[in-house]
Formats: C-alpha cells, structure tokens, sequence
C-alpha cells in the first residue's frame, strides 16, 4: 500500500540534540531514526513511500537518496508545519486515488504488528500504556474506533494513538481540515471523519515507541541494537575481547586489552582502546574515539566524539564533536533510587529510569576532573572547566 512518512518536525522536545540535526537523522544502531521507520513500513507493506520533509530538509533528503530502497522512495517538502493533516496534503499530489497509509516517522514500530496494519482496512495502530493521560486516547465502542480524545484527564481506555493510520482513498478529500486549539490542521481530525463514515479498527501493536525526548533516544537504541546481528569488518586486535553481539564497521579500530560487552554498534572509521571497556546497549557514531581505562555503558556517542581517557560515562548521550577530559565522571543514579529528571522545553520531567546519565549537545568540551550529575544537560558548545562539579544544565 502507498505510505506517507511525516518527518518534517524540528524535535524541540529533543534539544539540544536537535540543534543542528532533525530528529529522523539522530542515530538509532547505526542508522537515522526515520531510516528504521521506512524499512519497518518496506517490511510490512509500502508499496511506494513519500516522505514530507521540512525542517533540515536537505540532510533528511541526501540520506535517503543515498541508500538503495526496494521501492520507490520520494520526498516532498513541507514548507511550514502547520500540522500532520497538512504535512499529508503536502503529499497528496504524490499519491494514486487509493487507501493509505500514514506513519510517524520518529517512531519504531515492530514489523508484525505494522504488517498486520497493512492488511486492515481503515484502521489504526493502538497501544496500551499506564499513563494514557500523556496521549492520543482511542474512543472504542463495539470494537470500532470512534475517534481519538487527546490527553483526557479522566480516560476512558489505556489503549492510545500510536500515529499510524489506514486510510481510505476518500480521505484525501478530507485533509484540508480547520486549525485546532493549538493552532495546528491534526491528522486525528481527519480519522475522525474517518470513524464517522466507515468502520474504523483499532489494531493492537506489540511494541512502540514515540521518541520525543533524550532518554526516548537511548530507548531506541536499546531496541535496534538487541535486533543487531554480530559482524566484525573492523580492525580488531586478537587482544580484544568481544563478547556477545557486537557490530564493528569496516574502517573501525579496535586495540589490545579492549572489552566490548554486546549489543554494542562500533560505526566506521571509530577507534577504541587500548585497554577501554565498552559495555551494551552503546552505539558509538562514525569517527569517534573511546581511549584507555575508560568505562562506556548504555551510551549513545555521535559522530567525530572522543571519550579518551579516564572517563565513566553511563546511560548518555553524547552529540556530535563533543571531547569528555581526561577524569571526567558522570553519575547515572540518584542516591534516594527516584527516577532521574531531565530538562525538557525547560521543565523538569521525569525520565521514569532509574538510571540516566547526561545528554551533551554538539561540540560540548569538558575539562580535566570534572563531574558532571545524573540529569545534567549540556547546551551545544557549552564548557566545563577543569575539576568542576556540574549539578545543573549549563
Ligand atoms: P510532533 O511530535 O508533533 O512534532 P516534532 O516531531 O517536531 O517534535 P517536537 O514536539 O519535539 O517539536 O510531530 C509528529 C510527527 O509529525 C513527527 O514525525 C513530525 C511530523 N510533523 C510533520 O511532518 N509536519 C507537521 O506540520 C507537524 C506538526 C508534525
């Protein structure tokens, strides 16, 4: 079936790691996030995929064009985000007058449940979740979906939006919908219309994954990199030990007394060791360094990073061209064991982990003997002095 990809939103909720990348490219094992999202959809069904790009367009569009796809891949251009209706009607020259389907595309799915979706009729993926007040609830009655009801404080079910749709051809007559009390033209409006004309399903999904925020990020990873398979096309010194699966580019460089615990992603031309113990779930981007006695667990590090000496970095994200000095601590759990807060749209907001360590925008440079604590965010191109103690962002 035809699929239109939204990947036009700026990611705000995910700053400062959205600075100077749209949310579809942040990395996901190895890959950009929408990437995923399109080979979930090629899995289950598309036929034809348009992607609506819009903020950072370009970056979106180049890597796409760079890969080889099994179907036709082409992308439009949002060119204001008024919303996920517009972003669709942005598509709709691209699409042939029949049923479709629209997905998220910062969003993992798994591949049987969005292949069961593809074989329904109009419908929509559910999932059910403990806290339904924080999305999109499905109105159901007599197993058909009514409509959606967004963030009721008294919800009627656990089972939410999960922002993947089909729809019939006919809705392409019903994109241009009004503004909504936000200010945006909503997709739901439209699969209210949906409900209203013909019978709308509701189609559970196994495992989902909306990644808004920074720990939805390492989230993400976590899943992709237990999916990976082991493969060694790196450098790997015989003094290595790598155990479990972990994946080591072509081009990648691993030295002596270097332990790498799986599911670990090793990107191209990255360098580890000597003597670093690298442990799952981590992906290390392309060119990034991780040197000697330093301990890397559950981490996410971008592109042309270095972590090269004497470092604890635990349940963080590092983004692009940051440099930890040399001793630079991070702490990843709160001494009362309460879930670790990070800072979102300049709210404090629960990650629900237990564990969490830091997010570091781009460029980011911390000097030698510093701590930083669990939490922290650093803004892109922020400085941290040597043997300073970070308790808030900076
Ligand atoms: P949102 O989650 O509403 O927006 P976002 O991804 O930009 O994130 P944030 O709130 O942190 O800024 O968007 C849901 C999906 O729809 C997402 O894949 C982006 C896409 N989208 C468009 O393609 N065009 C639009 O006009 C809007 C509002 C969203």
């Amino acid at each position: 079936m035809q699929t239109v990809v939204l990947a036009a939103g700026k990611g705000t909720r995910m700053g400062p790691l959205t600075d100077n990348a749209p949310k579809p490219m942040l990395p996901v094992a190895g890959k950009p996030l929408v990437v995923h999202c399109l080979e979930h959809a090629i899995a289950a069904g598309a036929s034809r995929l348009v992607v609506v790009v819009g903020h950072e367009a370009d970056s979106i569009r180049t890597a796409l064009a760079d890969r080889n796809w099994d179907v036709p891949v082409t992308t439009v251009v949002q060119d204001e985000l008024r919303g996920t209706a517009d972003a669709v009607r942005t598509a709709a020259p691209e699409l042939a007058a029949e049923p479709f389907v629209v997905l998220n595309g910062d969003v993992l799915y798994d591949e049987a449940s969005l292949a069961e979706l593809y074989t329904s009729g109009p419908a929509v993926g559910s999932f059910r979740v403990d806290n339904p007040s924080a999305y999109g609830v499905l109105q159901i009655e007599d197993g058909r979906v009514r409509g959606v009801e967004e963030k009721p404080a008294d919800p009627r079910s656990n089972l939410v939006n999960t922002g993947a749709y089909v729809f019939p051809a006919a809705a392409l007559d019903w994109l241009a919908v009004g503004e909504s009390d936000r200010g945006e033209r909503e997709l739901t409006d439209v699969l209210q219309r949906t409900c209203e004309t013909a019978e709308v399903t509701a189609v559970p999904f196994d495992r989902w994954l909306d990644v808004g925020r920074p720990w939805e990020l390492l989230a993400a990873n976590e899943w992709k990199l237990a999916e990976l398979d082991r493969r060694i096309d790196g450098d790997v010194s015989p003094d290595a030990d790598l155990r479990g699966t972990v994946v080591v580019e072509a081009g990648a460089t691993v030295e002596p007394g270097v332990v790498i615990e799986g599911p670990t992603y090793v990107g191209e031309g990255a360098h580890v060791g000597p003597n670093a113990y690298v442990r799952g779930s981590t992906a290390l981007g392309p060119d990034s360094r991780v040197g000697h006695a330093v301990e890397l667990k559950n981490s996410v590090v971008m592109r042309d990073s270095a972590v090269p000496h004497l470092t604890y970095l635990g349940d963080s994200i590092l983004g692009r061209d940051v440099n930890l000095g040399a001793g630079t601590a991070v702490a990843n759990l709160r001494h009362d064991d309460e879930p670790v807060e990070l800072t979102v749209k300049g709210e404090r907001v629960s990650t629900g982990r237990r564990k969490f360590g830091i997010v570091c925008g781009d460029g980011v440079k911390t000097g030698i003997n510093c701590t930083l604590n669990a939490g922290v965010t650093l803004s892109s191109g922020a400085r941290v002095g040597p043997g300073e103690t970070v308790l808030r962002d900076r």
